[in-house]
């Protein structure tokens, strides 16, 4: 049987590690080059950690597979056995400009399941964390159940530019819900969005294209504190492909999908 304790132990102690070599490492200069387009940041840290990672991996659990945002693993088509999900560096662009609010994200699942997530806020030492079933933790702390929030109570992480134009879909629905909620937060690192989800800090997050490695570990943590999250249409997540994503405390993600979204004009 599956040792899940056992490998979250270790996986924390390398989450660890690889955070304090990426401080360590900014110290010194950084290799950067765009990928999608030139927004898109990679720098030489997201390879070598990600490398650490599957190093650390393969040398200890030869059977488990490893899709990671830098493709330097396998190439993963399939969810059976055990995966790891790992975006090395969620929010490159926060840690080439800003210094701050990246994270180190990676949801270990089973067949499918996600069964263990690590969100690792380097700067701030924050480790979210949860083994499924077990409850979600912010370091010590155990994270409590998610209570309803009126939409002008909510503060909702979304990136401005999905409320003014998307090649995707309709950017009038994301306007309003801009104005009808308390505020709106965009912190730059998806992992890190859902991991204020589930403390509290911040209630949903509305995004139009992220990648499994931007939401697999928060997924883990949101089942924990009975927070949902599907794509803008409702639909359950992948977590092999990009998706949309609308995630958060339940009654603001019914109330997005249903009075916001629902019907309004998806362009693909
Ligand atoms: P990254 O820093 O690992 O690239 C920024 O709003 C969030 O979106 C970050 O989590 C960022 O992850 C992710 N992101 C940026 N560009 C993306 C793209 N082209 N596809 C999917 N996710 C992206
Ligand atoms: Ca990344």
């Amino acid at each position: 049987m599956t040792n899940w304790v056992e490998i979250d132990r270790l996986a924390k102690l390398w989450v660890k590690e690889a955070g304090s070599r990426i401080k360590a490492s900014m110290q010194e200069g950084l290799s950067i080059e765009t990928k999608s387009n030139p927004n898109d940041l990679v720098t030489n840290i997201d390879k070598e950690t990600e490398r650490f990672f599957i190093e650390k991996i393969q040398s200890t659990f030869s059977d488990h597979h490893i899709l990671g945002e830098e493709g330097q693993g396998e190439e993963v088509t399939s969810l059976d056995g055990i995966v790891w999900i790992i975006d090395p560096i969620d929010g490159t662009m926060n840690f080439v400009h800003q210094k701050r609010n990246f994270a180190i994200s990676i949801g270990i699942f089973e067949n499918g399941v996600g069964k263990i997530g690590l969100i690792y806020d380097v700067i701030h030492d924050e480790l979210y964390h949860a083994i499924k079933g077990e409850g979600a933790y912010m370091n010590d702390i155990l994270l409590p159940p998610l209570k309803d929030v009126e939409i002008e109570k909510a503060i909702v992480g979304i990136n401005p530019t999905w409320a003014i134009e998307s090649p995707y879909f309709d950017a009038k629905p994301f306007a309003r819900l801009v104005r009808d909620v308390r505020g709106t937060r965009t912190i730059g690192s998806a992992a890190l969005e859902l991991a204020y989800i589930a403390s509290g800090r911040s209630d949903a997050y509305v995004t139009l294209r992220l990648a499994p490695w931007d939401y697999a570990a928060g997924c883990v943590l949101l089942d924990e504190v009975g927070a949902v999250y599907s794509n803008i249409h409702g639909e359950r997540l992948t977590f092999l492909d990009k998706n949309s994503i609308v995630a958060g405390n339940r009654s603001i993600c019914e109330k997005i999908l249903h009075d916001y979204i629902k019907g309004s004009g998806n362009k693909k």
